[in-house]
């Protein structure tokens, strides 16, 4: 199975138990759609589980891309390596684990990754004349910080159905912890097939919410977990 998920945030307990409830084994693929790290406490021993595992796939969000900045920045100022991993530990709860590994992986993320039925992005890529345009084209202004794309009346046609995070869904639903789908025009109801969805909206905002949940994108099935 190929599974999606976005904005993780750190919750790494939570993220664990959905991964036992799903039976997440070697013969499966997960594909994170960004925000590993920050509001939660383990960001960063999040980030180096989904690092350690070689069918996990993950793009970056705009949280990565923050301390990505950060990193660059300080890199260009001093050649003082020690003191620069020191500073970056200072940007996470659980920065004492961050090693120039995990900065070096993070550094390398995609800014998508698109699969033969679909495209996993955190934001959304941009939609002109109603039609989805092709993810290496997009900004990444649009790729991962934009929220244009979460709109409901937002409904690309063409393309391929697009994971995607960055905003709550909640914002949508009126408090409702749920991933939303959006079928295409004139697609069965309830279709188990991913192709008759234009995108498929993931951030469940688990900090607040102490929900978290993904999709399997060979049923579209979702799955959810609960925090105490
Ligand atoms: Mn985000």
């Amino acid at each position: 199975m190929e599974y999606c998920i976005s904005d993780i945030h750190g919750n790494y307990d939570l993220f664990c138990r959905l991964m036992d409830k799903i039976s997440f084994s070697d013969a499966d693929v997960l594909y994170v759609a960004g925000d590993i790290v920050d509001k939660g406490a383990d960001g960063i021993r999040l980030l180096k589980l989904l690092f350690s595992l070689p069918n996990v796939r993950v793009v970056l969000g705009n949280h990565e891309h923050v301390f990505l900045n950060f990193y660059h920045n300080l890199i260009r100022e001093s050649d003082d390596y020690e003191l620069v991993l020191d500073k970056l530990k200072g940007f996470f709860a659980d920065g004492e684990l961050l090693d120039w590994d995990t900065v070096g992986q993070l550094d390398d993320l995609p800014y998508y990754i698109e699969t033969d039925d679909f495209i996993c992005v955190h934001a959304g890529l941009s939609v002109e004349t109603g039609k989805l345009t092709s993810p290496g084209s997009n900004s990444i202004n649009t790729m991962i910080y934009d929220r244009a794309f979460k709109e409901p009346d937002v409904l690309p046609e063409g393309g391929k159905c697009v994971f995607f995070g960055h905003t709550p869904t909640w914002y949508l639903t009126g408090g409702k912890s749920e991933i939303l789908f959006y079928p295409r025009k004139g697609a069965p109801k309830n279709s188990r097939d991913v192709r008759d969805y234009c995108k498929i909206h993931l951030d469940l905002d688990t900090c607040l919410t102490g929900v978290l949940g993904c999709v399997a994108a060979d049923t579209c099935e979702c799955f959810y977990v609960k925090g105490r």
